[in-house]
This record gives structure tokens, C-alpha cells and sequence, in this order.
């Protein structure tokens, strides 16, 4: 067998694990998000960001990824939502199987919400399904405006692109505007939103992308 086919069957293994999840998601009306990012760019602050709102109007879970710590989960744990850590010790990406396993760690209740914070990396989380609805690509103003352009997957398979950490344009060469007209180069599908999680600059218009999608799930057809 060679290396492609190999590779052929690790993708289409992974693909029928997140149909399952899929179709649990869809049976529960679960609106799942899988945020991809570099190290660093903001993915559990803004999820910090986002269960501290919503979780008076939601029932939230968290699926966090990363190689070694439970550091992530638990920050999501401390705003009372439950989270479940995943290790992959030196995997540079989560796979469905595992997200899986987290999943049947939470508290056995249909939730509004699942947000998953997959490992710090632009590249190998792209081609990974985890049966959510919409990936989400965050990418902060210190990485530098041209990070749309070099890294296209993340932002090619996005549904919606977050550039975080705005409070600090003053200080860097990077602009808010160039990043945003980068990304909708790669992708003019993209929903675009400028925050920091810092201040809370722009958190409320995510916010309300996220409680959209909510209620779109809800009203969704189980089979949609
Ligand atoms: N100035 C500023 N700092 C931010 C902002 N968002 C996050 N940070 C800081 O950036 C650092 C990394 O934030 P995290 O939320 O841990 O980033 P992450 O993407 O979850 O990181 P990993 O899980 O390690 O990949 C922390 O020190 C945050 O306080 C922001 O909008 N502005
Ligand atoms: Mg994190």
C-alpha cells in the first residue's frame, strides 16, 4: 500500500467518525464550531469571551486540544461550563475519533453550543473533519497581516475568520484592514470580525454570529 493510500484511508476513517458526530449534532440540534488557529492567537480567550456571555442563554460544552496540559480547560472550567482536555501528545491536530471520546466525557445533555479549540497550528487542523457545522480560523494582528496569504487553507475551509488582538494595532506594522482584505482574497465567502479579547472590542458582533447560527441549528430539519 502506498503512502497516499495510506493517507487515503487515515482521512476516510476520520470522515466517518465525524458523519457520526454529525448526525448525534444534528439529532440534538448542537451547533458545533471548530476553531483553528496559530499558538497564542486568542482561540481560549475568546472562548473564555463567549462562555462567559452565552452560557446564561446556551448550554455550552468545550472540547479543547492541545499536546500536553489541562491549562485550557481548565480556564473554560473556572466560568462553570463543563470542558473536556484532549492530549495528543505530539499530534499537531485533532482527529475525529478523539473528539469522540471527548465528547462522551461531557455531561450526557443535548447542547445548544459544542466549541472545539483544536491544536495551535494553520496548516495540519484544515484537513481534518470533526463533524462541527463551521470552522472558525482566529488569527491575531502580532502574526502579521500577510497570514492569509501564506497559510490559505485555514481560510479557505473557515466559514468565519476572527482577527483578534486589535487593541494592539498601535503598536505593530500589521493592519487590521490589509489582514481583512487578505483573507477575503483566499476566501470572499468568509464572515470577517476584528476583536480583542482583551478589551472586548468587537466580541459582541461574534457573539451574535454565534447565537444566529444557534438558532439556526434549531431550527433546522434533524436530517439537514
Ligand atoms: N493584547 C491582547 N492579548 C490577547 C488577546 N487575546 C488573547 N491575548 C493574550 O494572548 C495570549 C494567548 O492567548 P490564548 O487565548 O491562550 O491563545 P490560544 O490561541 O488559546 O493559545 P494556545 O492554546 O496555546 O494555542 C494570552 O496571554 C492572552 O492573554 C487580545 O485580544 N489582545
Ligand atoms: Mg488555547
Amino acid at each position: 500500500m502506498s503512502r497516499i493510500d495510506v493517507m487515503k484511508d487515515i482521512l476516510q476513517a476520520n470522515i466517518d467518525v465525524a458523519d457520526q458526530i454529525r448526525a448525534r449534532f444534528a439529532y440534538d440540534r448542537t451547533l458545533a464550531l471548530n476553531l483553528i488557529a496559530s499558538p497564542g492567537a486568542g482561540k481560549t480567550s475568546l472562548l473564555e469571551r463567549t462562555v462567559a456571555t452565552l452560557k446564561d442563554e446556551f448550554t455550552i460544552g468545550v472540547v479543547e486540544g492541545d499536546l500536553v496540559t489541562s491549562l485550557d480547560a481548565d480556564r473554560i472550567a473556572r466560568h462553570g461550563v463543563p470542558a473536556v482536555q484532549i492530549n495528543t501528545t505530539s499530534g499537531c491536530h485533532l482527529e475525529a475519533h478523539q473528539v469522540q471520546g471527548a465528547l462522551a466525557q461531557l455531561p450526557d445533555t443535548p447542547f445548544d453550543l459544542v466549541l472545539i479549540e483544536n491544536v495551535g497550528n494553520l496548516v495540519c487542523p484544515t484537513g481534518f473533519d470533526l463533524g462541527e457545522d463551521a470552522k472558525v480560523v482566529i488569527v491575531s494582528l502580532t502574526e502579521g497581516d500577510d497570514k492569509p496569504l501564506k497559510y490559505p487553507g485555514a481560510f479557505t475551509v473557515a466559514t468565519a475568520a476572527v482577527i483578534n488582538k486589535i487593541d494592539l494595532a498601535p503598536y505593530l506594522p500589521a493592519s487590521a484592514a490589509i489582514l481583512r482584505k487578505n483573507a477575503l482574497s483566499t476566501n470572499p465567502n468568509l464572515v470577517v470580525f476584528e476583536t480583542s479579547c482583551t478589551t472586548g472590542a468587537g466580541i459582541d458582533a461574534w457573539l451574535d454570529w454565534v447565537r444566529a447560527g444557534c438558532a439556526a441549528k434549531k431550527a433546522a430539519r434533524p436530517d439537514a
